[in-house]
């Protein structure tokens, strides 16, 4: 039941982001680039759609770097309506725990391969200065 109302609220946000797209993609090619991305962020509605689906409007400029995951310099449909899904709310909070937990699991990680090579956290610096200095 739970699951069911979340696929309806998701299907319903997916919808309601094809048509923020439509509006981003200026020249309607089904792509966004940089330029169509930053001349729409200016745009008040624009504005309000992208508050809404909770991302900080100061972090639009670095949104458009995250949402282009190939990496081509554009934006393509599945590429902006999964990325959005992802940034917002209850996925971005999980995504947060995610990087917290990962982090700890290096920290963790890095703790064990000081303890094998035999030094502490403290001894670090001396031996990158002593590294260096060779
Ligand atoms: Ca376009
Ligand atoms: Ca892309």
């Amino acid at each position: 039941m739970i699951v069911k109302k979340r696929n309806q609220q998701r299907e319903a946000c997916a919808g309601h982001l094809l048509e923020l797209l439509t509006e981003i993609d200026t020249d309607g090619d089904g792509t966004v680039t940089h330029e169509e991305f930053l001349e729409s962020i200016k745009r008040e509605d624009i504005q309000q759609n992208i508050d809404a689906l909770q991302i900080d409007l100061a972090e639009a400029e670095l949104l458009f770097f995250m949402l282009d995951k190939d990496g081509d310099g554009t934006i393509n449909t599945r590429e902006f309506v999964n990325g959005m899904l992802r940034f917002k709310g209850e996925a971005r909070s999980f995504d947060i725990h995610m990087l917290v937990l990962h982090n700890r699991q290096m920290l963790y990680m890095c703790a064990e391969v000081l303890d094998l090579l035999g030094m502490r956290q403290s001894d670090i610096p001396k031996q990158v200065r002593n590294r260096m200095s060779v």
